[in-house]
This record gives structure tokens, sequence and C-alpha cells, in this order.
């Protein structure tokens, strides 16, 4: 039986850290979704149709990948395409208070859909794309952080 799990985020933009995340749980789950949330809270340098469109040119070889994008809870878009899960990444323990605070949220919302936490791949531990936007913003060297599309799409954002 195929299980649908939700990898959601900002993804403003998509980082190595995000897709070591999505191709790990591509290997665990048969379908993954990755869900490009509209948060509120955040400022996004990309637009919800670009982070989208950067996700999918670098998830193109993943056949069990697909992107979608949501503005509402979460937990209705997760219920409104029949996932069972939602699958998060972990970084330092700052992580840890967020994580563990959305996570309650969301089962008090719905208790059926758990939520499984996959440990960052130790070379991509500090890496956030707040970082990234902020290296690139001051022409640092992004080339080892993302996939190449979304340097370009950083270089054309910040005129370089
Ligand atoms: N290594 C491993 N994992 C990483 C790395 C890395 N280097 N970088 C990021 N990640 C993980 C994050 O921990 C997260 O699990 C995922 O990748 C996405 O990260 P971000 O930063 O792009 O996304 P967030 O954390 O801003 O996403 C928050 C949501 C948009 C999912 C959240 O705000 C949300 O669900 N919003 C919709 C409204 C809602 O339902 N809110 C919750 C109810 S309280």
């Amino acid at each position: 039986m195929s299980k649908i799990v939700v990898v959601p985020g900002s993804f403003d933009p998509i980082t190595n850290g995000h897709l070591d995340i999505i191709k790990r749980a591509a290997k665990v789950f048969t379908d993954v979704r990755v869900a490009v949330m509209n948060n509120s809270s955040k400022n996004s340098l990309f637009s919800v149709e670009e982070r989208v469109a950067l996700i999918e040119e670098v998830t193109a070889g993943i056949p069990n990948v697909r992107v979608e994008s949501s503005s509402g809870l979460l937990i209705d878009y997760a219920k409104s395409i029949g996932a069972s899960a939602i699958v998060r990444g972990l970084r330092a323990v700052s992580d840890f208070e967020y994580e563990m605070q959305i996570t309650s949220m969301n089962r008090v919302l719905d208790e059926s859909i758990e939520t499984f936490f996959i440990m960052t791949n130790n070379q991509y531990s500090f890496l956030s794309s707040s970082i990234v936007k902020e290296v690139a913003k001051y022409g640092g060297e992004i080339s080892v952080l993302v996939p190449k599309s979304v340097e370009l799409a950083l270089k054309k954002k910040y005129n370089q």
C-alpha cells in the first residue's frame, strides 16, 4: 500500500541540507510530497512559484517525489492529500524546541498524522536558507551549499 508523506518547509530557497532530507525520505517512503508552505511569519526572497520550480528542478530525478504548495495549515494540507505522516529534518538542539512545539500542535489538530524526524547529515548541520542568503547577498561562495540552479537564482536575485 502506498503511504503518502509530506516534507513541508519554507524552502526559501532549497539548500543541500533540505535536498538530503528529501532524498533520504524518498528511500524510505513510497510517495513523498514536498510542500512549500506560505509561512506568514517569514519574509520570503523567492515567490512560492519560484521555490516550487527550483525544487522541481533539483528533484526531477527522484520518481516518487512530487512538489506542491499550500497556504493554509500544514495539517489541513496533509489531510487533504491523504498523507499519513509529516517528515521533518533536525539539525542542532536549537531546532528541537520549535519542532516539538509544532509537532505537538499538529497532533492536537489531528492525532492520526505522525511526524517523523530525519537527523541532518553532519556536513549540512550548520546549513539553513537564511545563512545561504546572507552569504549570497555579500557575494560569498555558495556553490557547496546549494544546487547549481539555486546558486544561479540567488546570484540573479542579488544582481551578481
Ligand atoms: N539539515 C537537515 N534538515 C534541514 C536542514 C539541514 N541543513 N535545513 C533545513 N532542514 C529542515 C528543517 O528542520 C525543516 O524540517 C525542513 O528542512 C524545512 O526547513 P525550512 O526552514 O525551509 O522550513 P520551516 O521550518 O520554515 O517550515 C515551517 C513550516 C512552513 C512547515 C510551518 O511554519 C508550517 O507548517 N506552516 C503552515 C502553518 C501551520 O500549519 N503551522 C503549524 C501549526 S502551529
